[in-house]
């Protein structure tokens, strides 16, 4: 009897590519059939067959209140049965981008985009309308979504610049882009000293959180900060991912690096398409309809998107609540990490407030080439083994996991509960 993800599954792939609206999502780096799922609440998610998990995924980021918070929900619906999009301005725009504004001390102005790689894509193209320079510098296993001109891989030499990393990508849009190696200085300082006056921006991830979690090492961003001072290029923090995850200031604020462009996305839609980029009033107004540099969107702003964001930014300025969410990722991690000691398991983990990363490899990676090096098959036979106990973990080696304010001490003991089962039964 095959189940009915399965069969859904098998459904799907004959009217959707690869049977998803998002490749990570097939279960092509895991193996096995992708779970559908029906329903979400709190923590928990419940699939085709009715199976319940606790979800370490959370949509890969937004949902930190955890999935259908009640005033989220509220907010959707009473924005909704006012209009569900008007195509001009709302208030509700303006309460968002001051929101914005008022946390983020690097952003003067901000525009609301649809999607995080709007976002990315529409902050490369102000600085490079603002420089009037070509050149990007992004960095190995950062993932800004998929623009053409960040769809690349790394050159053949150190410092030549990218070829498409996918099909229908023209050479043309990535050769501008060069493409460096996360936290290594030396090959930052030597494309700065060779290229620095071309380069319109780097783009960076400053918590990574898309080669698994590479976090910045000492210097790292500073310098980067200095490089792209000296040199009158941008600054793009892409905070899609680590923004109001980290913690309330972002990683700009964790890091205390202000960069001059910063994109948002993920926890500021609260789950519905929503994310933003914005920086230095002088870079943003190049913007049209004020500057020569275009961008648009029909549901830019929607109001039942920034009210399901509105909500979920009120929530996590709640005293204490990035306290309350590290406290419980880093039960989590230390508890694995315990469970994988005791049984002699090659396992290590770590976290930035709630996004956390799981490795089995012996010490922390601080690099995309540490990270490849993790003992990919034992991640899936992990990920595989606590799915059969009910715990929903990013299915890939590769991805960040996500805790919400919904996981309690219940749900995290149970995940330790179910990880003692796994590794006890590890072979
Ligand atoms: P979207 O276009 O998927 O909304 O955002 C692109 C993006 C930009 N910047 C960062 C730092 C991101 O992490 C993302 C998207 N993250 C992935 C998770 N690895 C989304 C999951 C998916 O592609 O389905």
């Amino acid at each position: 009897m095959i189940s009915r993800n399965q069969q859904l599954f098998e459904l799907s792939q004959k009217y959707i590519p690869g049977g998803v609206n998002s490749p990570v999502r097939a279960f092509k780096s895991v193996g096995g059939t992708p779970v559908f799922f029906r329903r979400g609440q709190g923590a928990y998610v419940w699939d085709a067959d009715n199976r319940t998990y606790i979800d370490y995924v959370g949509s890969w980021g937004p949902l930190i209140l955890g999935h259908a918070h009640p005033e989220v929900i509220a907010a959707v619906l009473a924005a909704a049965h006012n209009g569900l999009t008007f195509g001009a301005p709302t208030e509700a725009e303006l309460e968002m981008a001051k929101l914005l504004c008022g946390l983020l001390p690097s952003i003067e102005q901000v525009r609301l985009v649809s999607s995080g790689t709007e976002a990315t894509m529409s902050a490369i193209r102000v600085a490079r309308g603002y420089t009037g320079r070509n050149r990007i510098i992004k960095f190995e296993g950062c993932y800004h979504g998929h623009d053409d001109a960040l769809l690349v891989k790394a050159g053949s030499g150190a410092l030549t610049f990218g070829h498409p990393s996918s099909a229908g990508v023209p050479d043309g849009t990535t050769s501008a882009t060069l493409v460096l190696d996360y936290n290594n200085l030396d090959s930052l300082e030597q494309a700065f000293s060779r290229f620095g006056q071309e380069i319109a921006a780097v783009i960076v991830e400053p918590v990574a959180g898309n080669m698994n979690l590479i976090t910045p090492k000492l210097g790292f961003l500073s310098t980067l900060r200095n490089l792209c001072t000296r040199h009158g290029t941008m600054l793009i923090f892409d905070e899609v991912m680590s923004g109001f995850r980290v913690g309330l200031e972002c990683a700009q604020g964790l890091y205390g690096i202000k960069p001059d462009l910063t994109t948002l996305g993920k926890v500021i839609g609260g789950g519905m398409p929503m994310a933003a980029f914005g920086g230095r009033r002088d870079i943003m107004q190049c913007l049209a309809p004020i500057g020569p540099v275009y961008q648009a969107g029909t549901l830019s702003g929607n109001p039942v998107a920034v009210a399901a964001g509105l909500a979920t930014l009120r929530l996590v300025q709640a005293p204490g609540f990035y306290e309350k969410l590290a406290a419980s990722t880093r039960r989590l991690m230390e508890g694995l990490t315990k469970t994988a000691e005791k049984h002699g398991i090659v396992f290590c983990a770590q976290q930035v407030g709630g996004m956390f990363g799981l490795y089995f490899r012996e010490h922390l990676p601080t690099s995309y080439a540490e990270v490849m090096d993790c003992n990919r098959d034992a991640f899936n036979r992990f990920f595989h083994a606590m799915l059969q106990e009910g715990v929903y973990f990013a299915p890939s080696a590769f991805e960040a996991g996500f805790v919400s304010a919904a996981h309690g001490d219940d749900e995290i003991g149970k995940t330790l509960a179910a990880a003692e089962r796994v590794f006890g039964s590890w072979k």
